[in-house]
């Protein structure tokens, strides 16, 4: 059975599901039309496109605690080098399916090996990218903005309906990158191999994220949501807007709002011969990791640090987006490197 996912975040269930397979299920579980009619919104392929944006140069804010991208004007946090527990053991796994009885075995065995993994130091985006900085890159370079979603462009909330290639596109007119799985579950966990954002609670005992909830059963009868919480949001939410579920690193909304393209190509069974120092995904694949869930996932096993998930890389979304992230220099003070050189490229 479907579990966690809500039109349209259900697109994102099981790596193994197809469309169609997908949309009898919708069919099975009675959305009805409307729902049948935005999933197949949601399923629209965009045309690859190929990056051509040149790499622009980076200028730092001086701020101790973080750096600016000038470019779009986005607030960095740096994650120091070092080692965290990266996936789930298969014990760990059987907790979930006993806990989440709806939940499928064949995605999330994906999370197994558990295993520890070193990473070099790296920045990564306090925020998701939103609409305003999206717009700004498509006038600087003559991209047309995606489809907007239901309810309209908003400033502050984040870009969506985007597929890998344009995020990559903005990635590289940002002077940046898109993150890897380890870098993205690196900075949503932290060093403590906690099981969500937040901790280790479930259902949520405070407002940490924007999931399916009270508010978007108001609006959405039919759809399933996170026990008795109520975050006030139906769709997107501004970026930022639950500091209570800051991750460790200090990256916002890394559980729920809208899904994040990583950089890396999905395999189910990456984690067993993955190196363990700085994995970047295998070398090809059909389909790109999506990480982190959005305002329509209401089950414990998909808002979980460790939950993978997969696209294609040309398909779009109402409920995904991305962040970014970058090799730059680490701040002056960085532990890791005995209070290395000045932050500022
Ligand atoms: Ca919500």
């Amino acid at each position: 059975m479907l579990s966690s996912a809500n039109v349209p975040a259900l697109l994102h269930r099981a790596p193994a599901l197809d469309r169609r397979e997908l949309l009898t299920m919708l069919r099975a579980i009675g959305q009805g039309p409307a729902a049948l009619m935005l999933a197949a919104v949601g399923c629209v392929l965009v045309a690859s496109q190929t990056p051509t944006a040149p790499g622009a140069a980076n200028d730092a804010s001086g701020k101790p605690s973080g750096q600016r991208n000038m470019k779009d004007g986005a607030e960095m946090v740096w994650v120091p080098a070092g080692s965290f527990v990266m996936g789930s053991s298969e014990r760990e796994i059987e907790e979930v399916l006993r806990r989440e009885p709806r939940a499928m075995r064949q995605a999330l065995v994906a999370e197994t090996p558990r295993r520890t993994v070193t990473l070099e130091g790296f920045w990564v985006y306090r925020d998701e990218v939103t609409v305003s900085q999206y717009r700004r890159f498509c006038e600087e370079t003559g991209r047309p903005m995606p489809r907007p979603p239901a309810d309209g462009w908003k400033d502050k909330h984040p870009i969506v309906n985007v597929s890998w290639h344009d995020a990559n596109a903005y990635c590289k007119w940002a002077g940046v990158r898109l993150p890897t799985e380890a870098e993205r579950e690196r900075a949503t966990r932290g060093t403590d191999a906690r099981l969500f954002v937040w901790g280790n609670s479930w259902p949520p005992v405070k407002l940490v994220g924007n999931f399916a909830d009270i508010s978007a059963k108001r609006v959405h009868a039919n759809w399933t949501i996170v026990p008795g919480y109520d975050d006030g949001f139906v769709g997107t939410a501004p970026v930022g807007s639950f500091p209570e579920g800051r991750s460790p690193a200090g990256c916002n909304d890394t559980a729920g709002n809208v899904w994040e393209w990583c950089a890396d190509w999905y395999d189910a069974r990456y984690y067993s011969y993955g190196p363990d120092r700085d994995p970047r995904g295998p070398e090809h694949g059909t389909h790109k990791v999506v990480r982190g869930g959005s305002f329509s996932n209401f089950g414990m096993d998909f808002l979980r640090t460790t939950f993978r998930s997969r696209w294609e890389p040309g398909a779009i979304s109402e409920d995904r987006g991305f962040r970014c992230a970058w090799s730059g220099p680490p701040p002056a003070g960085d532990p890791a490197t005995g209070g290395g050189p000045s932050a500022a490229p």
